[in-house]
Order: C-alpha cells, then structure tokens, then sequence
C-alpha cells in the first residue's frame, strides 16, 4: 500500500442533498462533498472518500447491487441505492392511489428488489376499504403488514432483518413514523442532518439512512406524488408484472403487443380468470405511454 491509500476510508452514504452528503465511516458520520461533476452519489452507496478535517470528499462509488429510480421522458431520479427491500406504506387517510403503488412495485421488480406492502394507520374506522383496494396486489404474491404505526411497529420488525428496507408512498402516509417507531435514533439523526442539510420541516425532503443492526437498515424517503417508468422498455416492463411472467414468450406472435393479437396468452389468461384485466390494462396504458414518449423525443 502507498502512503495516499493511508488517507481513503469506505463508508455508506447514508443523507443526501444536492451535492452535500453525510457519509457514515467507522468512526461516526462525516459530512462529504463529491469529487467532480460526473460522479453520481445516492443515498445508500458504499463508497471511497478521502477525509480533510472534519469533512471528506468522495472520490468513487462502490459497484451497486441496485438502484431504486423513478425516470419521465426528461429525466431519471435516483432514489436509493443498495436496496434489497421495498416497503411500499398505504393508509386509508389520506387515500391512496393503489396504480401509485403498483408504479413502486414494477420498478422495484426490475431491479431484483423484492417488495411488500404496508397498511398503516389500522386504528382509522376506513380501513377496511383500503385494505379492498391491495385485494389485487395480495392475491398475486405481494405480503401485505397491517400495523398503526402510532401504537405498534413491531408486526414489521421480523420483515426488516437482514434487508436494507426502503420506506416509500405518498406523503403522509406514516413513513417517518414507522422509521421513528423502529428505529429510535432516527429522530434525532433526522433532526441533526435536517440542521446540517437542509431546512428541517415536517415532511421528509430526502431519503435517509438509519441503521438497524449490523445487517439490517431501514430507508426513510420523501413522499411521492407520481413515479414515471421510462426507463423500463416493452420486455422488461412486461416482465416486472410478476403476474405475467408464466405466460411470457408463449404468445403466437415472437412481437406480441398484448392488445389484440390473435394468441396472445395474457389476453387468453384474463379470458381464463387466471389473470386480471386490470393489470394487462396497466401494462398496455404504461406500454403506450412510454411508446408516444419516445415518438417525441
Ligand atoms: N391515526 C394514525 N395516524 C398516523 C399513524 N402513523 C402516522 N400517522 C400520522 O400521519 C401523519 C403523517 O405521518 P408521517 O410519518 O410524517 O408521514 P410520511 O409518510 O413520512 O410523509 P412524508 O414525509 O410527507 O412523505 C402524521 O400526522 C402522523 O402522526 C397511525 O398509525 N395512525
Ligand atoms: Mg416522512
Ligand atoms: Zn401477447
């Protein structure tokens, strides 16, 4: 080893701002800028940084096992890296968009990142409607924990051990008091980087880190609104609809669109009852979507 190699740490970024970061190293977290323009740092990365003082620099990202990202025809947002486990949270109040959820689901599946749902806020009297609205996702294999965050966490914690679990959803739907809930030192961590980053409101601005245990970490993120799939094409969108997967390659037609082709097994699978029209609806609508987005560009 050279005398410069001395100087570099790995760490886990583990706040993220912009170009600002908080980087967790063995010796407690460091705030870190990023060497150059080009280098892409999300929240979750393993990463090389050269530390100065009280501060570092990050020089390069560790290679990632995934990454969560949302893109639109105009740009890609990261959202997490390094995730193993998506907890997409849901509650009756305020109400959900269960295609929102699906969105979270598809990307989750492209990357190998296996997903399960989270009915919080159980204690509200509308629940038992917004438990209808995930019947779809429950009956194809997605699990399903239904918990108050407020009075209960602990029905998740068996879930989380050896995952880094993603918290996602619309705003408002308890993510953060899950996280704060499972994961005391959260608030205060929360609080601390919310100082030293940004302007520290209410609602999550930034995804953030918090760990567990030694194998285990919980991500906390800001409230969705919307999460485009753009970056998924006809095949790999096809193929994170779980649900489809017995039926890919085996329609008629090499080309199969899936929208009225003589053959095609999906379709034949609705006809069947063994597949539901809803989900081949979502795949055409997002398959066309995306279609009229790259005539475009
Ligand atoms: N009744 C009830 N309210 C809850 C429960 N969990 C969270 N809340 C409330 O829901 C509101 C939103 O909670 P947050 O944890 O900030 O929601 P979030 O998903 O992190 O929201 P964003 O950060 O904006 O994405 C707060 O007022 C919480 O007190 C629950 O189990 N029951
Ligand atoms: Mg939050
Ligand atoms: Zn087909």
């Amino acid at each position: 080893m050279n005398e410069q190699a001395g100087r570099h740490e790995a760490g886990q970024v583990v706040a993220a701002f912009s170009r600002r970061f908080i980087v967790e190293t063995a010796t407690g977290p460091l705030p870190c800028q990023v060497k150059g323009r080009h280098l892409q740092v999300v929240c979750g990365d393993r990463v090389e940084l050269h530390r100065d003082g009280d501060a570092g620099v990050i020089e390069a990202v560790l290679p990632r096992r995934s990454l969560f990202y949302r893109s639109d025809a105009f740009k890609t947002k990261a959202i997490a890296a390094n995730v193993t486990q998506l907890a997409v949270v849901v509650a009756a109040r305020p109400s959900f968009s269960p295609e929102l959820v699906q969105r979270c689901l598809l990307a989750a599946e492209d990357q190998e990142i296996a997903s399960l749902l989270v009915l919080n806020k159980t204690d509200l009297p509308e629940t038992p409607a917004a438990r209808a609205r995930l019947e779809a996702l429950v009956r194809i294999g997605y699990p399903v924990v239904e918990l108050s965050a407020l009075s209960d966490a602990a029905p998740l914690r068996p879930l989380l051990a050896g995952h880094a679990t993603l918290m996602i959803g619309q705003s408002g739907m308890g993510k953060s008091t899950l996280v704060n809930a499972l994961c005391p030192e959260a608030q205060v961590a929360t609080a601390e980087y919310s100082e030293a980053l940004d302007s520290g409101r209410h609602t999550t601005t930034h995804t953030r880190l918090h760990r567990l245990d030694a194998e285990s970490a919980l991500l906390d993120s800001p409230g969705l609104q919307e999460f485009a799939l753009q970056h998924l094409d006809a095949d790999a969108l096809a193929h994170a609809f779980v649900d489809f997967r017995p039926y890919l390659g085996q329609c008629r037609f090499r080309d199969c669109q899936h929208e009225r082709e003589p053959g095609c097994k999906l379709i034949e699978a609705v006809e069947a009852g063994g597949l539901d029209a809803a989900r081949l609806d979502l795949f055409r609508f997002l398959r066309r979507t995306q279609h009229r987005a790259a005539q475009r560009l």
